[in-house]
C-alpha cells in the first residue's frame, strides 16, 4: 500500500502499537473538561465532553498517522465532532485567518492551522478511539485529529480554540522549527538551521560538534573518524557515506538524521535519541545502541535490499527493538542473529 505510504515513512503494521511522542499527560483538572471556542468570532462558546458526544456533527474517520519521526500508522478509526461545525456554530468573523489549539497541559501546548487548511485537511475533535474513549496518554479526553497533516498538528488535550486574524508558529514550530506546513506527501518536517561555511569546515576539521545546534547541516561523505559529538542537536543531519568510525554520539539529539552507508563501526549511541535515524547500509560493527530510543528509525529498506551490518560486538538489547516496525525488527533480529 505504498500509495498510502508519504516518502521515507515507515508503517507499523501492529494493530495495538501506537507510541506516545511529545507530552505524556494533561496538567491537574479541577473542573469536568471543557473545550472553549473565542478569539474572532460571534458567539464564543463552550461544550462539555458530554455536549461534544452529542454534537450533530459527530463522524468517524478513518485516519492514517504519519508522524514526523518517520512511523506511520493506517486506518486509525478516530470519532467526534467535526471542527468545521463548532467554528460555523461560533460565527467567525470575515477577518479570521487561523486558528490556534492550545492544551490543557503544564506547559499550555498549543500549535496553529490556518482557516484554508481546515477547511481542506477537515480536523475533528476525537473523543473516541476505535470504538472506545480515547486513552488519557493519547490526548483522551478530548484531541484534534487532523489528517493529511504530520501529527504535531494533532493537539492533545485540547481546551482552547482560538479563531485568530494572525497566524501563530506554535510550541515544535517555533523554537524546535518543526515545519509549519506539516505535509507528509511534501515532506514538510523542519525548517533548515543555519551554520555558515567557515564554522562547518573548522568543525569538520577539528571534529568537535559538541553541545552544537547542527539541525539540518549536511556532513555526507566527510572523514569524521572520532567524532566528538556528546550533546549535540543534529536533528535531520545527513551523514550519507560518512565515516564516523568511534564517533560519539551519546545524549545527542539525532532524530531523523541521515546514515546511510556511514562508516559506523564502534560508534557510540548510548541514551541517544534515534527515533527515525536511517541507518540502511551503514557499518554498525561494535557499535554501542543500548539505551537508544528507536521509533521510526530504519534498518533496511522495506522492499528487500542491503540492510545495516552487525557484528557479535554490536550492543542493541534485544527489548530496545519493539520500538521498530515489524520488517525493521525482523530485519534487525536476523542479521544480529547470524553474527552471534
Ligand atoms: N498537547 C500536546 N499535543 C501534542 C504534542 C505535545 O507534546 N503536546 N505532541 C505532538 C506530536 S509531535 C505528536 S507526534 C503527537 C503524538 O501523539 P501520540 O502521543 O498520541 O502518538 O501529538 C502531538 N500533539
Ligand atoms: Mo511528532
Amino acid at each position: 500500500m505504498s500509495w498510502r505510504r508519504p516518502p521515507n515513512q515507515n508503517l507499523i503494521r501492529r494493530k495495538e502499537h501506537w507510541p506516545v511522542l511529545g507530552e505524556t499527560e494533561p496538567a491537574p483538572l479541577e473542573e469536568p473538561w471543557s473545550v472553549r471556542l473565542e478569539g474572532c468570532v460571534e458567539r464564543p462558546a463552550t461544550w462539555s465532553i458530554e455536549a461534544l458526544r452529542a454534537h450533530p456533527s459527530w463522524t468517524e474517520r478513518s485516519v492514517d498517522i504519519h508522524c514526523v519521526t518517520r512511523w506511520s500508522k493506517l486506518d486509525c478509526r478516530f470519532a467526534g465532532p467535526r471542527l468545521l461545525d463548532l467554528i460555523e456554530e461560533a460565527g467567525p468573523a470575515a477577518e479570521a485567518e487561523s486558528v490556534r489549539f492550545v492544551a490543557h497541559t503544564e506547559r499550555r501546548h498549543d500549535t496553529s492551522l490556518t482557516l484554508a487548511d481546515i477547511q481542506r485537511h477537515d480536523p475533528i475533535v476525537a473523543l473516541d478511539y476505535d470504538g472506545a474513549p480515547l486513552e488519557p496518554i493519547h490526548g483522551g479526553p478530548a484531541r484534534i485529529v487532523t489528517p493529511g497533516k504530520y501529527f504535531y498538528k494533532s493537539c492533545k488535550w485540547i481546551a482552547r480554540i482560538e479563531i485568530r486574524r494572525d497566524h501563530q508558529l506554535g510550541y515544535w514550530e517555533s523554537g524546535p522549527g518543526y515545519h509549519d506546513g506539516a505535509d507528509p506527501w511534501r515532506e514538510e518536517r523542519y525548517v533548515t538551521g543555519s551554520v555558515s561555511p567557515e564554522l562547518r569546515e573548522k568543525m569538520i576539521k577539528e571534529r568537535r560538534f559538541g553541545g552544537r545546534d547542527l539541525r539540518s547541516c549536511v556532513f555526507d561523505g566527510e572523514d569524521l573518524e572520532g567524532l566528538e559529538a556528546n550533546g549535540a542537536t543534529l536533528r535531520n543531519a545527513s551523514f550519507v557515506g560518512a565515516r564516523l568510525v568511534r564517533a560519539n554520539f551519546e545524549k545527542c539529539f539525532l532524530v531523523n538524521a541521515r546514515m546511510m552507508k556511514a562508516d559506523l563501526r564502534g560508534a557510540r549511541f548510548s541514551g541517544c535519541d534515534v527515533m527515525g535515524v536511517d541507518f540502511r547500509e551503514a557499518d554498525l560493527a561494535g557499535a554501542d545502541l543500548s539505551g537508544a530510543r528507536l521509533f521510526g528509525a530504519s534498518f533496511c529498506a522495506d522492499d528487500g535490499g542491503e540492510g545495516a551490518r552487525f557484528d557479535q560486538e554490536t550492543r542493541l538489547p534485544e527489548e530496545q527493538l519493539n520500538a521498530l516496525t515489524d520488517s525493521q525488527s525482523e530485519y534487525v533480529r536476523a542479521a544480529l542473529a547470524s553474527v552471534r
